[in-house]
């Protein structure tokens, strides 16, 4: 057998045994930042069947730019529960109850953290819509395609995946919640988008508003304050590492046993 026919027959079939069995799971995470990553962790180790979708070719989100490219980021001491559970390294500061960690560190080790607890990330694949059911209206599962063709401009019919519980942890742009809005109007949700810079009670406030939006649909990270109308924090991190432990914790608690 020829090495080239091997190559590309193994990346095929096993891509598509991959694919197969995620067809159906029992969370789907959309974004590989922190509060996905974080979330993703959580919830595979509990035992539930686990998929992260990225549109990017890389996972970590915005952690990878720092602090406006200063490659250190701040956590402060209610986050260190979540950095020790990833094996994450953090100094100690000037400041009492603040440490800063290395951006490539904090992102590769969510990311490894969330491998090991049993989930699957794939990269290169962008969610464009929801997959829903009425009465009362839930969702139950995502529409997705390979960011490339979105890239190319093709016109190119996606594919369904299914889900017990899907987790828009897309950031600023909220695209799960947003398409929530535009296209299912009836329903009456309305986005409010984030408000300017108040970092300490936008940390705070992001925790708190965590929460599940319509049954089957759940928001972690910035997509919370984008839904909610919060302030942002900017690049200290506490926030992002609690809302997706505690969006583990409502969407396990939903869920009942794996
Ligand atoms: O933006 P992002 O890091 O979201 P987050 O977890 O964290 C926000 C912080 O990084 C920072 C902040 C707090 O300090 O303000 O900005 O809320 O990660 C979101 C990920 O979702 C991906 C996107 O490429 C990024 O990696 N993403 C966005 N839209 C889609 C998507 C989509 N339609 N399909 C798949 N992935």
């Amino acid at each position: 057998m020829e090495l080239e026919y091997l190559i590309s027959k193994l990346i095929i079939s096993e891509s598509s045994r991959d694919l197969l069995e995620h067809l159906e799971n029992d969370v789907v995470i959309v974004g590989a930042g922190p509060s996905g990553l974080t979330a993703a962790k959580y919830l595979a180790e509990k035992g539930f069947k686990v998929v992260v979708l990225e549109k990017r070719l890389s996972y970590g989100g915005g952690i990878g730019g720092g602090g406006s490219l200063f490659h250190k980021v701040v956590v402060d001491e209610r986050g260190l529960g979540v950095l020790r559970d990833f094996n994450i390294r953090y100094n100690e500061t000037s400041v009492k109850g603040y440490y800063v960690v290395d951006a490539a560190e904090l992102m590769t080790k969510l990311a490894s953290g969330a491998l090991d607890a049993g989930a699957k990330i794939i990269l290169g694949v962008e969610v464009e819509d929801l997959v829903v059911r009425e009465n009362p209206l839930r969702i139950v599962g995502v529409v997705f395609k390979w960011s490339a063709i979105s890239v190319a401009g093709l016109h190119v019919d996606p594919l369904f995946m299914m889900s017990k519980a899907t987790i828009d942890a897309t950031g600023h742009e909220a695209v799960l919640l947003n398409i929530l809005a535009r296209k299912n109007r009836d329903f009456g949700l309305l986005v409010k988008g984030e408000k300017s810079g108040f970092a300490e009670k936008a940390e705070r406030d992001v925790v708190e508003y965590t929460g599940r939006v319509i049954p089957g649909l759940y928001a972690t990270g910035m997509a919370v304050a984008a839904l909610h109308g919060l302030y942002r924090m900017g690049p200290i991190f506490t926030g992002m590492l609690l809302s997706g432990r505690r969006i583990a914790e409502i969407v396990s608690s939903d869920l009942g046993r794996p």
